[in-house]
C-alpha cells in the first residue's frame, strides 16, 4: 500500500529559501528582507533610501503584496525594476514566489536585492526567502511593546530601523523601553532610528547596508 506523504509547508519553503540563496551567491547579490506591520513606513523608508543607494549600486525591488500593485507603483516612480508579487490574501511571502519574482528582475546586473514583505508583524518571520539580510520595521506609532508582543519579527533580524520618529513626540512610545525589550531578545541588536519622509537616519540605514554587501561589492565598485 502506499502511503501518501505530506511535507510541511515549512519543509518545502526552505528548499526554494536554500535555492535562491546559492543564487543569490553565484550572481553576487545581496538580498535584504523587510520585514514590519502593516503601515510600519516600509515602503517610505525604500523611497528614501534607494535614490542614496543608486548611484553607486544597481539595485531591484521585489514588493510583496496582498491585493495591490501601489508599493511597486511607488518604487517604479523611482526609476528602479520592481516586480509586484501578490499573494492573492496570503499573509506572507514565500521562496517559491520570490524565486518566480527573480526571473522578471535583470538579476545579472543587480548588486543588491530588496524584498519588501506583506506587512504583517507575525508571519512572514516565520519564512525564510533565501535572503541574506533582515531589516525589521517598527514605528513610533505601533507603540513600544510591540518587541515583546512580537518577538520573532525582532529576535532574527539583522537589524531594528525604529521608524517614523518624526511622530515622537505625538505618541507615548519609549525609545528606552523599546530598545531595552528588542536587546532582551538580541543583546548585539543594532536599531537606527528614522523619519523617511524628512530624510532622519537614512544614511545611516545607506551606510549599513553598504557595508552588509557581498565581498565583490565592497572590494570592487564602491572602494573607488
Ligand atoms: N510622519 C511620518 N509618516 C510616515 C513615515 N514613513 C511612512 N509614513 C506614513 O505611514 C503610512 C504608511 O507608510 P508605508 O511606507 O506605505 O508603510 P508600509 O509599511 O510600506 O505599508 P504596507 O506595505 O501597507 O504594510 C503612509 O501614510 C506614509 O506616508 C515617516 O517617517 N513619518
Ligand atoms: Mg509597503
Amino acid at each position: 500500500m502506499k502511503i501518501p506523504v505530506l511535507r510541511n509547508v515549512f519543509e518545502k519553503n526552505e528548499y526554494a529559501a536554500a535555492h535562491n540563496r546559492t543564487f543569490f551567491d553565484e550572481q553576487s547579490v545581496t538580498c535584504i528582507n523587510i520585514l514590519g506591520g502593516a503601515g510600519a513606513g516600509k515602503t517610505a523608508l525604500l523611497e528614501a533610501l534607494l535614490p542614496k543607494l543608486q548611484p553607486e549600486l544597481q539595485v531591484g525591488v521585489l514588493e510583496g503584496d496582498l491585493a495591490t500593485t501601489k508599493d511597486a507603483t511607488r518604487i517604479a516612480n523611482l526609476g528602479v525594476p520592481v516586480v509586484q508579487l501578490l499573494t492573492d490574501g496570503g499573509c506572507h511571502l514565500t521562496a517559491t514566489l520570490v524565486k518566480h519574482g527573480l526571473g522578471r528582475l535583470p538579476l545579472s546586473e543587480l548588486d543588491l536585492l530588496i524584498v519588501e514583505n506583506v506587512g504583517n508583524p507575525i508571519c512572514p518571520a516565520n519564512f525564510d526567502l533565501g535572503e541574506h539580510l533582515r531589516i525589521s520595521v517598527l514605528s513610533v506609532a505601533e507603540g513600544d511593546d510591540k518587541p515583546a508582543k512580537y518577538p520573532l519579527l525582532f529576535k532574527d533580524s539583522s537589524l531594528i530601523v525604529i521608524s517614523k520618529c518624526d511622530l515622537l513626540e505625538h505618541t507615548d512610545f519609549s525609545m528606552e523601553s523599546a530598545a531595552r525589550d528588542i536587546r532582551r531578545l538580541a543583546p548585539d541588536m543594532e536599531i537606527i532610528e528614522t523619519a523617511a519622509r524628512k530624510g532622519t537616519g537614512i544614511d545611516r540605514l545607506s551606510d549599513w547596508v553598504t557595508s552588509k554587501l557581498l565581498p565583490r561589492h565592497n572590494e570592487g565598485d564602491l572602494a573607488q
